[in-house]
């Protein structure tokens, strides 16, 4: 039974308070509610550690939680207070930047919630990413001081500190600690590590600093701009303190356990998630034989506790670093990692394996794959291309460290929190069992042929439309009309994920329009993304979406039927919002590309039917759901691997074959988008379209165009299209990370559960 009361916290009556002292009162409650809880324990433990972790808002999700959300929710109206004031005066924190951060967010989550002794480790970054906003339609970054008001106190400060040496640079750490509250469960942390000389005040115009002063700028940024060499450097010194860090965490408190060391696979699990911790690994053997172990047990005691996520293959995300980095930033780690490759050497003379390439580069992934146990993939067909494809030597090498582990989202914050009214919907239906065992979505499956259900299924993703409407142009401006299909594509930008796709799409509805079609439904297309900071393309596309709309917005003939929306400084809680108002969720990455996708999950959760290729995690959706209740479109992932392998597409081909593709590309370049726009950047965007498109936008328009029709004359039918929302609610239980941890755990960590 819940004991504590916000007043208890506040001093004075709550009807007097702040929304401030408000705030801070539910915070240090949720805080003590916790520590009653207790933390999840036990001889072994998970570190997750990560570079990002994309938590969200917190308040609300941990009351969930805690099972106390709707107590205090009732002692706040009591004193004529409302908690969404509290929710929406709440600032978001910004410690991630896309689905790989907002992943290591759901398993914390769900690690908790199962029992499982479990850390989060990363980086307080000052300012995380960064907080978009448009000036003269170009994407504008500021940096997002998130660390204000209340939010700072989420993040307890410890007394844990530790010496990080890089090179002649000696560095003083600081542990941070937030509460990871389970659902109905003891909670977990997440353990984030901070230096104290990092100066915000170094930030000077935009996002820029100097990135030599890497005492004061160390954690000031989440992926900083690499561009330059500068950059590179900051990288590896952002990655090194935080293994270091991590590193020297796991070892005292497995001792504190009761490790001799010899044993450490007995007492704690590290997970690498994607390469930026991978120098956890010599940095374990570094400090396993400063402690007195030799250094080839070193390396088998590592590789018995580590194991490794990859996360894609885009070779751009596969860290590679020259060896003079690391002989800059960890000097002591290189003959460490020399010795390792020479032991790959002695069995492994294949040089696409090689730890230490031909040029001197260090490459991480491989590092992590011979030196960890279990390598993963995150979707079925991304670990199939892995194994068949992109680390195909390694899997020769090692096939049984190859698992899959499909990703997988939590379903408190995805649609308990954010959905409120399909959640009492379900319950009324189902009971409470679901939100457990998510599985038990499946029992929906016969209220899919029930008119009446369908109906309010219905009627709550209208509620949703018209909230969002309302919120958005209070937001920024836009007047959306809740009768039209929200079509949505919210997601990092980047060409394999294809925005540009959707934008051309649009174009060409757009000159339809203009010809004199009139649609018998409006469609609002919605775009939320940010662009990394040196990524020049993706700026463009972000240029010409916002150039495009500008135009169609204002045309009287054309926006009654047609609107296009980018939402500025897309984030979790903005996902939040919208996600449940979605009616077409827009999964169009590249086949083969798009390692698994969690929105597609989140989306389908909330009712909304996906309009997709056949890639990632949606492969998996469609086999789900099946096809009636799906649409998919485009090249195959095989398809794709041949092209990229013969090396054979000619983007001008394809334009010079298809006039309406022409068309809408040329609309790109046109008076009116060069009146609307910056004429060096959409002739940019061109250029690189008709030279390039080196993820294959063209190929795919075609179909891309005839499935969207298709999607939007089914959901002229809305039984028809109600039918579709229920069976993609009743299957996406397959998609709780719940079942994903649950997974890692039976096959990878085997930890024993503390309930
Ligand atoms: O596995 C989580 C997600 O990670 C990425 O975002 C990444 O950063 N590499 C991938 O792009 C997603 O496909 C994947 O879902």
């Amino acid at each position: 039974m819940n004991t504590l009361k916000l007043r208890d916290y506040t001093g004075k009556a709550l009807s007097e308070c702040t929304i401030l002292e408000l705030y801070n009162a539910a915070l240090a409650l949720t805080q003590d509610a916790c520590r009653n809880r207790g933390y999840n324990s036990g001889k072994k433990k998970v570190y997750y550690i990560s570079a990002e972790f994309l938590i969200g808002k917190l308040l609300s999700n941990n009351l969930i939680n805690l099972g106390i959300y709707d107590d205090v929710k009732a002692e706040l109206a009591e004193a004529g207070k409302d908690i969404t004031e509290l929710e929406e005066f709440e600032y978001e924190p910004s410690l991630g930047n896309g689905g790989l951060g907002r992943l290591a967010a759901c398993f914390i989550d769900s690690l908790a919630t199962l029992g499982l002794p479990a850390d989060g480790v990363g980086l307080a970054y000052h300012c995380g990413l960064f907080k978009q906003s448009f000036e003269d339609r170009k994407q504008h970054m500021r940096p997002d001081y998130w660390r204000k008001w209340g939010m700072a106190n989420w993040m307890k400060r410890t007394d844990k500190h530790y010496k990080v040496q890089c090179g002649d640079l000696e560095l003083l750490s600081t542990m941070y600690e937030i509460d990871v509250t389970g659902y109905g469960s003891k909670c977990g942390r997440l353990r984030l590590f901070d230096l104290d000389t990092v100066n915000e005040g170094l930030i000077g115009s935009g996002i820029g600093f100097d990135k030599k002063e890497i005492e004061k700028n160390l954690t000031l940024f989440l992926y900083p701009d690499d561009s330059d060499e500068d950059g590179k450097l900051l990288r590896v010194y952002q990655e090194y303190f935080m293994v270091s860090n991590a590193a020297q965490l796991i070892l005292d408190e497995c001792v504190e356990r009761g490790s001799n060391l010899h044993d450490l696979a007995d007492y704690a699990a590290i997970q690498i998630n994607d390469t930026h911790p991978s120098l956890v690994i010599p940095e374990l053997v570094r400090l396993l034989t400063e402690k007195g172990i030799e250094e080839k047990e070193a390396y088998q005691i590592v590789t018995d506790v580590c194991a490794y996520t990859n996360h894609t293959i885009l070779a751009e995300a596969l860290e590679t670093w020259p060896k003079h980095f690391f002989k800059a930033v960890v000097p002591h780690l290189m003959p460490i990692i020399k010795r390792m490759n020479d032991a790959v050497k002695a069995k492994y003379e294949e040089p696409s394996v090689q730890i230490i390439d031909e040029y001197g580069n260090v490459h991480m992934a491989h590092m992590d794959i011979h030196y960890s146990h279990s390598v993963n993939g995150v979707a079925r067909l991304h670990t199939d291309i892995l194994k068949e494809t992109e680390l195909n030597n390694f899997y020769k090498l090692y096939p049984e460290k190859f698992n899959n582990k499909t990703n997988g989202i939590t379903f408190r914050r995805w649609v308990i929190e954010c959905n409120p009214e399909l959640t009492e919907l379900i319950t009324e239906k189902i009971g409470e069992g679901w939100k457990t065992d998510a599985r038990q979505l499946e029992q929906l499956i016969p209220y899919a042929e029930d008119e009446t259900f369908l109906q309010c299924i219905l009627n709550r993703k209208n509620t949703k439309k018209h909230k969002f409407s309302a919120w958005i142009e209070q937001y920024q401006g836009d007047k959306v009309d809740p009768e039209s299909v929200y079509d949505v594509q919210i997601k990092r930008l980047h060409e394999y994920k294809r925005q540009q796709l959707n934008l051309l799409w649009a174009i060409d509805r757009y000159l339809h329009i203009k010809d004199g079609y009139r649609p018998r439904r409006p469609v609002t297309v919605f775009f939320g993304a940010k662009a990394a900071p040196a990524y020049v393309i993706a700026k463009d596309i972000i240029h010409a979406i916002l150039a495009f709309s500008s135009i169609v917005n204002n045309d009287p003939e054309v926006s009654p039927y047609l609107k296009v929306v980018m939402l500025r400084n897309y984030n979790v809680s903005m996902a939040e919002k919208l996600i449940p108002a979605s009616d077409i969720s827009e999964q169009i990455s590249l086949a083969s590309k798009e390692a698994s996708g969690t929105g597609n999950m989140k989306f389908m959760l909330n009712g909304a039917v996906t309009l997709g290729t056949m890639d990632g995690a949606n492969v998996e959706i469609a086999e789900l759901v099946g096809e009636d209740n799906i649409f998919t479109f485009g090249q195959s992932s095989e398809e794709v691997i041949e092209h990229y392998k013969n090396a054979d597409y000619v983007a001008k081909n394809w334009y010079k074959k298809d006039k309406r593709l022409a068309a809408a590309v040329d609309f790109l370049v046109s008076e009116e988008m060069l009146e609307a726009g910056d004429r060096k950047l959409l002739k940019q965007l061109y250029d690189e379209l008709l030279g390039k498109d080196w993820f294959m936008t063209f190929p795919d328009f075609e179909s891309y165009c005839k499935t969207k029709d298709k999607a939007l004359a089914a959901y002229e039918d809305r039984m028809g299209w109600a039918k579709k929302m229920a069976v993609n609610i009743a299957k996406a239980g397959y998609f709780s990370s719940d079942r994903t941890i649950d997974q890692y755990n039976n096959d990878i960590w085997h930890l024993e559960k503390d309930c």
